[in-house]
């Protein structure tokens, strides 16, 4: 089986957006009276809002009511929604519009596989929402990394099989998903922390198509 279609994770691989949902949290966390850590954020990657927001409410202690999480959670959101709401196509990663036009040279198709609600509008902010040939956002799942469900519905509507999809991935639970799903993850970051990948590379500047593609097939 050889590989049709490239599935790219959002925040951290195409655009930088894991620094403002730490931002936005971090200040929900001041508000409430404890701090949260950059490496207690990486957990928080790819993982749902609501999910994120227990993660930190038991990192400080609290247990609140449905209706008050609610609440908070839209609270984040809205600061969110500040910071990426200037985003523009400057804020794109280096190396992902060169290694676009190399994916669509080789006939490759894309999807975009994000459990953010907001992927959308980011994609419009920085101009990239024709890149992708499905899009598979936080409206259209109902579990979050490291379920593979966001995957295996953006291979699903591009009619091919896990095994003939690569995913890109900057985190753990994503590349857990990825793998989970029977797909060739690429981990873009450490390889020390993103041990289940099956090839780690610093980020997509720089790597090429027919590099990923030597490994996948
Ligand atoms: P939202 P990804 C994920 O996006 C983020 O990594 C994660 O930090 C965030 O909580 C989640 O989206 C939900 O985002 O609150 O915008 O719906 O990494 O899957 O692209
Ligand atoms: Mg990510």
């Amino acid at each position: 089986m050889s590989i049709k279609a490239f599935l790219f994770d959002l925040d951290g691989v195409i655009v930088d957006t894991a620094i403002y949902h730490y931002q936005a949290w971090r200040r929900l966390a001041n508000e409430l009276g404890f701090d949260i850590s950059g490496e207690f954020n990486e957990g928080l990657k790819g993982v749902s809002r609501m999910e994120s927001l227990d993660l930190i409410l038991a990192h400080g202690g609290l247990t609140l009511p449905d209706e008050k999480k609610i609440e908070l959670a839209e609270q984040k959101n809205g600061w969110y929604l500040e910071l990426v709401s200037r985003m523009t196509s400057d804020d794109i990663l280096p190396g992902v519009a060169t290694f676009f036009s190399q994916v669509r040279k080789a006939g490759l198709q894309t999807a975009l596989g994000s459990v953010s609600k907001n992927a959308p509008l980011i994609l419009e902010r920085i101009g990239m929402t024709n890149a992708f040939d499905a899009i598979i956002d936080g409206t259209k799942i109902s579990k979050g990394k490291p379920d593979p469900e966001v995957f295996l519905k953006g291979a699903a509507e591009l009619e091919v099989s896990p095994a003939e999809c690569v995913v890109f991935e900057d985190a753990v639970a994503g590349v857990e998903a990825g793998k989970r799903g029977g797909m060739f993850v690429v981990g873009l970051g450490l390889p020390e922390m993103l041990t289940k990948a099956d090839l780690v590379v610093p980020s997509l500047d720089n790597l090429t198509v027919d590099e990923v593609l030597e490994k996948a097939n």
